[in-house]
């Protein structure tokens, strides 16, 4: 394929998808006569397309790790397990917060390497690490000074987070720092502004964690993006203006830092999309424990986003026991992680580490499993996005930088025929495997239309080829309409 032909098919699909693509969307538009004004409103339409921006989109895969005192329960509370998020243990347990922080006496992670922890996300092909600092309970994984219940009140002593900020930034691994803004310990946390000493509170809550992620930003400066939570209660829609200040105070503090949606609430308490339609912050962070629709939900190529995955069933924390609901394999894993980069977006796997540091035999399997398959097949995910082609039965599209377009097989159709459909013009050249280059046998059957043969050799995994795509200027078109 000539570069000039090639050209004109990536102009082409960004031309003929019903989506607009990433190019067209850099130039701020002014809100029409229809848009209502706003002050805590988007600050950017369309995609940021800055370095640091394309790094996070370029990476696709990413390790969520939730660490915290919840590791230490496990989901038992006094001889009982409760099968909800080991997470949320303090309130389906009805513990009180002064209670819970006892666990601290107890965070003794005799086992944890951090450098250990890096090597093995390494190996798994992800890009960044999404680390919880302190989840709803309120506990802080570095020593905070403007809270008791941290790691420096245990008996270890470690600064946990910076070790691990450390280790993931040697081996090249990118820090995404959780923050969840909920938080069960403070007391003055509320869920919704009743009065005047309510607001009060509020206010000073709101100091206090603009205070905390002051001090992470300072203290962990090669961080590349916050991630917060804990975003929906009444009272935090109704201050819109501290999410923008956050969002604009961080990206003052740290050059290219990203921002997911989830912080932000405009001036109508309008959360992640504004009370225009446009996207807050970065990119979206909506999508938890599910995935777009491949064909109805296809306007979401429009915009960045994140989706994220738990092994059992809405399990982020350690839990002891999970057979209480189905547990994720690594296939069903690898399925998401394609799923994802073929609507733009990226896929963020969770892992809850042990109390004594490390990981469970499922977590290391699943690290290895994917890890293999991202190294033989990563070419079609790092750096791909979506193709514009309509979705088939067999799989999945992806569309690297220079317009090769890799179809990822994970239902192989008995007739040993899989249907790709091109746009007006474009001819499918040829079709090789992307481990191991065996050509593939293709046929086009009808206009616009080819048949790629299923390989001969079984292959017990899914697996991906690579297609060369030539577009034509003239439309030699060879097939006659029906006459009906
Ligand atoms: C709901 C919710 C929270 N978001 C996930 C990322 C977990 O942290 C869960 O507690």
């Amino acid at each position: 394929m000539k570069p000039s032909d090639l050209k004109i098919f990536v102009l082409f699909l960004l031309a003929g998808a019903t989506t607009a693509l990433s190019a067209q969307n850099t130039t701020k538009v002014l809100p029409t006569d229809l848009e209502i004004p706003l002050k805590y409103g988007a600050d950017r339409l369309g995609k940021r397309q800055d370095a640091a921006m394309q790094k996070f989109r370029d990476s696709r895969l990413g390790l969520f790790i939730h660490w915290g005192l919840y590791a230490i329960t496990g989901g038992e509370w006094e001889g009982k397990i409760y099968s909800g998020p080991s997470s949320f243990l303090q309130k389906s347990a009805k513990i009180t917060p002064e209670e819970w922080m006892k666990l601290i006496n107890r965070w003794n992670p005799t086992k944890f390497n951090a450098t250990e922890w890096a090597k093995m996300a390494r190996k798994m092909g992800v890009r960044y690490v999404k680390i919880v600092t302190k989840h709803h309970d309120g506990f802080c994984l570095w020593p905070s000074k403007y809270s008791e219940y941290t790691v420096a009140q245990a008996p270890c002593k470690k600064d946990i987070l910076g070790e691990l900020v450390k280790a993931f930034d040697a081996v090249g691994i990118d820090v995404h720092l959780y923050y969840s803004i909920l938080d069960w310990s403070h007391p003055d946390y509320r869920y919704s502004i009743k009065n005047r000493e309510d607001s009060v509170a509020f206010g000073h809550f709101l100091e206090f964690a603009e205070n905390q992620v002051k001090e992470l930003a300072s203290r962990y400066p090669e961080v590349k993006d916050f991630w917060f939570d804990g975003t929906w209660d009444e009272s935090f829609k109704e201050n819109g203006w501290w999410s923008v200040h956050i969002e604009r105070m961080l990206k003052e503090m740290i050059p290219g830092v990203t921002v997911n949606s989830r912080l932000r609430a405009d001036d109508y308490g309008k959360r992640h999309f504004d009370s225009n339609g446009h996207l807050m912050g970065d990119y979206e962070s909506g999508y938890e424990r599910r995935l777009p629709d491949p064909v109805k939900d296809i306007d979401i190529t429009r915009h960045d986003w994140e989706a994220y995955m738990t092994l059992p069933e809405n399990q982020w924390g350690y839990h002891k026991d999970w057979k209480l609901s189905y547990v994720k394999t690594p296939i069903e894993a690898i399925q998401r992680i394609v799923h994802a980069t073929s609507m733009g977006g990226n896929m963020v796997i969770n892992f809850g580490p042990r109390p004594e540091g490390d990981f469970r035999q499922e977590e290391l399997e699943m690290a290895a499993v994917v890890g293999k398959w991202m190294e033989k097949y990563g070419e079609c995910i790092y750096g791909c996005d979506y193709a514009g082609l309509v979705k088939q039965d067999w799989g999945y599209y992806t569309r690297g930088k220079n317009g090769t377009v890799y179809m990822i097989v994970f239902n192989v159709p008995l007739s040993g025929r899989m249907t790709v459909q091109v746009p007006k013009g474009v001819q499918i050249e040829e079709a090789t495997l992307l481990h191991g280059g065996g050509k593939v046998d293709i046929m086009e059957t009808t206009r616009n239309e080819y048949n790629v043969n299923v390989p001969d050799k079984v292959i017990r995994e899914p697996f991906v080829i690579k297609l060369q795509i030539r577009v034509s200027k003239e439309n030699k078109d060879k097939y006659m309409d029906a006459l009906t």
